[in-house]
């Protein structure tokens, strides 16, 4: 069950949580046409901070342009009513959730004048694969869905719809007792995690798949600039299936899933089964960084204030 909080802040006002609801006939509640982020916020020394807030709300706006939704607030409003979210709250660390959607008006696929609804929750969210995944590793299923074409689904936004595909790896995963699905594209080649995009480590550099049916992944970004600041090559090149079996280490990256190590993939353990020396490395910089620890990331927070 989700941790609740005490506010959530809809259409520009804060709710309390038992009272954010919507009417069953919302427009996105049934064809699937809505976005969303997934924002962290982290405990630093000087208070919780929100980790890379602006490249999140820059985001969503890009999600709703490419969804054709225009979003009744400007990006500075949104950023504020994030920040404003988490205080209310009295939140140290945890996971926010804005979310633009299609309210009540027309039924039918056109969403016509519909009005465009925007929500923002956070709550307490520990790690997302489990406490003994991130330390260890985690074990992934290769998912008998094939990920979204890109002309069938727009992956550079986060659209709710898009999530089914999703959905349905994830549960096949669990329901055979993995952690997590992974999906290959419709060119066969890895793509990503059901929430997560992924790197392997082989002979020294590290491999993640080009931005082309992924989501341009934040946590991605982060890891390219944290790699490049400790000189590891890093390639955005295709990887095939029989590679990420073969490689030295491999890792999923998220907001949700932060920097989750994978030990095996299908049955076939990876590396030593166990986080390699570069996932380790780009771990902990990556929690010195969203805990502020580190003078050099101190850009990617934005302090929560009082
Ligand atoms: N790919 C997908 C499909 C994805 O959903 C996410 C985030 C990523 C990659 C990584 O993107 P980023 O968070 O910017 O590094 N998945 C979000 C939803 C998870 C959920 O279960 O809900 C997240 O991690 O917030």
């Amino acid at each position: 069950m989700i941790q609740e909080t005490s506010k959530i802040w809809m259409d520009g006002e804060f709710v309390d949580w038992a009272d954010a609801k919507v009417h069953v006939l919302t427009h996105t509640l049934h064809y699937g046409l809505g976005v969303f982020e997934g924002i962290r916020c982290y405990q630093t020394a000087t208070g919780p901070a929100v980790f890379r807030l602006p490249e999140h709300v820059e985001r969503l706006f890009a999600s709703a342009h490419i969804s054709a939704l225009k979003i009744p607030f400007t990006r500075e409003e949104f950023q504020v009513a994030i920040l404003e979210t988490v205080r209310i709250n009295e939140l140290d660390a945890g996971y926010i959730r804005p979310l633009v959607y299609v309210g009540y008006g027309a039924m039918g696929l056109y969403p016509g004048d519909n009005p465009v609804k925007c929500a923002i929750a956070a709550w307490p969210w520990g790690a997302y694969l489990g406490d003994e995944g991130l330390k260890n590793g985690i074990r992934v299923k290769t998912s008998s869905f094939t990920r979204q074409h890109i002309n069938i689904s727009m992956t550079k936004a986060k659209v709710c719809g898009h999530y089914v595909n999703s959905i349905m790896g994830k549960v096949e995963a669990v329901n055979d007792e993995y952690d997590e699905s992974l999906f290959l594209d419709t060119g066969g080649n890895v793509s990503e995690g059901s929430g997560e995009n992924i790197f392997i480590a082989r002979r020294g550099y590290l491999k993640t798949p080009p931005l082309n049916t992924v989501l341009e992944g934040i946590t991605r970004q982060s890891v390219l600039e944290i790699a490049a600041d400790e000189g590891v090559e890093v390639r955005e090149e295709n990887i095939t299936r029989d590679e990420l079996y073969c490689a030295d280490e491999a890792f999923f990256t998220g907001t949700a899933a932060e920097i989750t190590p994978i030990r095996e993939v299908d049955r076939r353990q990876i590396g030593a089964g166990r986080p390699g020396p570069l996932t380790e490395l780009i771990q902990s910089r990556f929690f010195s960084a969203v805990r502020g620890e580190n003078e050099k990331y101190r850009h990617w927070l934005s302090p929560v204030g009082t």
